[in-house]
């Protein structure tokens, strides 16, 4: 595990540990656990939002006791910084079609709810049996748009976190745990 071993391991950008991967590891096992229960007889269509999601979707599905199939959308709403500009779209599509499917939506981090809200409206209108959202982390003081959460890992402070996927200008994914990045290497960004 990657730790704060009483020296900033992760350099001069990054400010704290927020959530280490043995509890990001705990809470994803209990979430799997969740899901698996309530569609117990049912096959799901696991959709994971790019590229963010990658890692946790990696491993929630591991988790699951019921038969899972794999697909990706590819949304754009951020630039490259911290802010949204309020608008979405998609940049890659779904492959399968949901129509009558099981279809669980997993996101890294809910903030604004834009990419969700707008994810949920199209999906809708393509008939799937059932849509349902799991997200890792809910920024609730962030929100612009309400967003349906059935499935929630941990809700977070407003600060800017990195890492199990999420990035600051494609950097920092590849972390095992979630940081806090300083408001220092944000601030005063444009976008
Ligand atoms: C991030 C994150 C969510 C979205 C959440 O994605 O992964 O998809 O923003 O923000 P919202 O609730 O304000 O819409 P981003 O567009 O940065 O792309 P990425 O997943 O490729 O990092
Ligand atoms: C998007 C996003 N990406 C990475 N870290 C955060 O805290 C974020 N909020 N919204």
């Amino acid at each position: 595990m990657h730790g704060w071993v009483g020296h900033n391991v992760y350099g001069a950008e990054l400010e704290r540990v927020l959530l280490d991967s043995a509890a990001i590891d705990r809470r994803v096992r209990e979430l799997g656990d969740s899901i698996s229960r309530d569609y117990a007889g049912r096959e799901l269509l696991a959709v994971g939002i790019l590229k963010g999601a990658l890692i946790f979707l990696a491993d929630l599905v591991r988790r699951l006791t019921v038969p899972v199939a794999i697909d990706f959308v590819a949304v754009g709403s951020y630039g490259a910084g911290t802010e949204s500009s309020g608008a979405v779209r998609i940049l890659k599509d779904l492959e399968q079609d949901i129509a009558g499917r099981h279809v669980l939506l997993v996101e890294d981090i809910v903030d604004t709810g834009l990419t969700l809200n707008y994810l949920l409206e199209i999906f809708r209108a393509r008939a799937p049996a059932s849509l349902r959202v799991c997200v890792l982390l809910d920024k609730p003081e962030r929100r612009r748009v309400p967003v349906p959460i059935d499935y929630c890992g941990f809700v977070i402070p407003d600060e800017f976190v990195v890492g199990y996927g999420l990035d600051y200008n494609e950097r920092y994914r590849h972390l095992a745990d979630i940081v806090v990045l300083r408001r220092e290497v944000y601030r005063g960004s444009s976008v």
